[in-house]
């Protein structure tokens, strides 16, 4: 289900503001500011405290040892495993594998489900929309088993064409992996709606929740997703850590994806036997470090509210949209409607290119991002190469839209 961003509390941005040390310096002579979050979000001092922490008291190999060190550390590894557990909808922390982020989730799926299910003529759905790392890990495993993919199109308006979804399940489609919300486009999918009819049609649903969980919360109990992936980079944490649920019944029969130590039983000459979930899928000493830090950064997010934090997202989207709306020759992207987006803003500008663009703003101290986003098929839907895109998070202000505004101005002037 969607959380619903009306009524949520208003938040008091200039205090969270004082949580993230790195917003608060300039850059090329002007105060940061930082609008590239869908890229990475920064981290607040409760994340960085907890990591040092961490490193300070506590650091040693996890499950291994028999001291003290070693089951202080297991028992913050397997703790932030119940709390990220607890922050998707109260799900069985057992049915949580830790990753490096959204693409190994995603790739640990195509390879172990994908290599162990597919065969010749079995379908893959898959979205125009989708981020490049979920469509090439289909694409691989599709090679390897000789799967079909297909694909649900675009609107232009940047919705889904969901009036063709019936239409594309068929008898042989296995798999649909569709994105929770769009990073280069910020719209939000109607994902419970879409669960039952890929259920109906008897068909496995994986949602890339990268932007998702950071910027409406979810709950896996309602969402009706089958596998879901995340990476906490883009939620506070820090990078190089996220996370795979699955379903315990698929989880239970997928083969192990990497081999090594911590995800055995029994290693014989010619032959292991595999630990039970989590740990089967958790191959070689992990990011124990970046597990404390997620936790912590969901400890953060949960104090705050992921409602009230769409909240803000979506007025800051709105008031953004408006003000980009007065500038000639603007083409902005994705829904009109405020309400069905994250806050990610994509545009180009007359005949600007978008890294002229982010490179004028930049000297000005402002950080977006341009390019492709990673989102290919998105860019040639609409016939452009690259889009700019300024994406918002809970400590960004109205303020900040308005000097993105500036700057924007100035690129106008430059190209007019
Ligand atoms: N999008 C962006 O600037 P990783 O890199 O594994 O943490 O996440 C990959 C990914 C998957 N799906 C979606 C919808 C995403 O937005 C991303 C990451 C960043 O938009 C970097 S390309």
């Amino acid at each position: 289900m969607l959380e619903t961003a009306a009524g949520a509390t208003p938040l008091d941005v200039e205090r969270l503001r004082r949580d993230f040390p790195v917003l608060d310096q300039e850059v090329n002579g002007r105060p940061l500011v930082y609008l590239d979050n869908a890229a990475t979000s920064q981290k607040p001092v409760q994340v960085i405290e907890a990591i040092e922490a961490y490193y300070r008291s506590d650091n040693a190999n996890v499950h291994r040892g028999i001291h003290e060190l070693s089951r202080r550390a297991t028992e913050l590894y397997e703790g932030a495993r119940k709390t990220v557990a607890r922050y998707l909808g109260g799900v069985d922390p057992e049915e949580v594998i830790w990753t490096r982020g959204t693409t190994e989730a995603i790739n640990l799926v195509a390879a172990s489900w994908g290599g162990a299910n597919l065969t010749e003529g079995d379908e893959i759905l898959l979205s125009v929309m989708e981020h490049h790392s979920n469509l090439v890990p289909w694409q691989l495993v599709a090679e390897r088993t000789g799967a079909q993919l297909r694909y649900l199109e675009l609107n232009d308006d940047g919705t889904l064409r969901l009036d063709d979804l019936d239409g594309l399940l068929g008898e042989r489609t296995r798999i649909v992996a569709l994105t929770q919300v769009s990073n280069s486009l910020g719209t939000i999918n109607p994902i419970t709606e879409i669960a039952r009819r890929v259920h109906d049609a008897g068909a496995l649903l994986l949602v890339d929740g990268a932007q998702g969980a950071a910027h409406h919360g979810v709950d896996l109990t309602s969402l009706g997703a089958d596998f879901y992936a995340f990476s906490g980079h883009k939620m506070c944490g820090p990078t190089g850590v996220g996370a795979l649920w699955g379903r315990r019944e698929l989880l239970e029969s997928m083969p192990p994806w990497q081999g090594g130590g911590e995800m055995i039983s029994l290693v014989e000459r010619d032959h292991s036997t595999y630990a039970p979930i989590p740990h089967k899928f958790e191959a070689g000493t992990p990011n124990i470090a970046g597990a404390v830090g997620l936790a912590a950064a969901v400890e953060y997010l949960e104090q705050i509210g992921p409602a009230a934090i769409l909240a803000h997202e979506q007025d800051l989207t709105r008031y953004a949209m408006e003000r980009l709306q007065t500038l000639p020759a603007i083409r902005v992207f994705g829904p009109e409607d405020p309400s069905m987006r994250a806050g990610v803003v994509s545009f180009v500008l007359g005949d600007a290119h978008p890294h002229d663009i982010s490179t004028i703003l930049d000297s000005e101290g402002i950080a977006i991002r341009a390019g492709h986003h990673c989102t290919q098929l998105v860019m040639k839907h609409y016939g452009v190469s690259a889009t700019a895109r300024a994406s918002f998070y809970l400590y960004n202000t109205r303020d900040e839209v308005d000097r993105l505004m500036d700057g924007l101005a100035t690129v106008h002037s430059i190209f007019a």
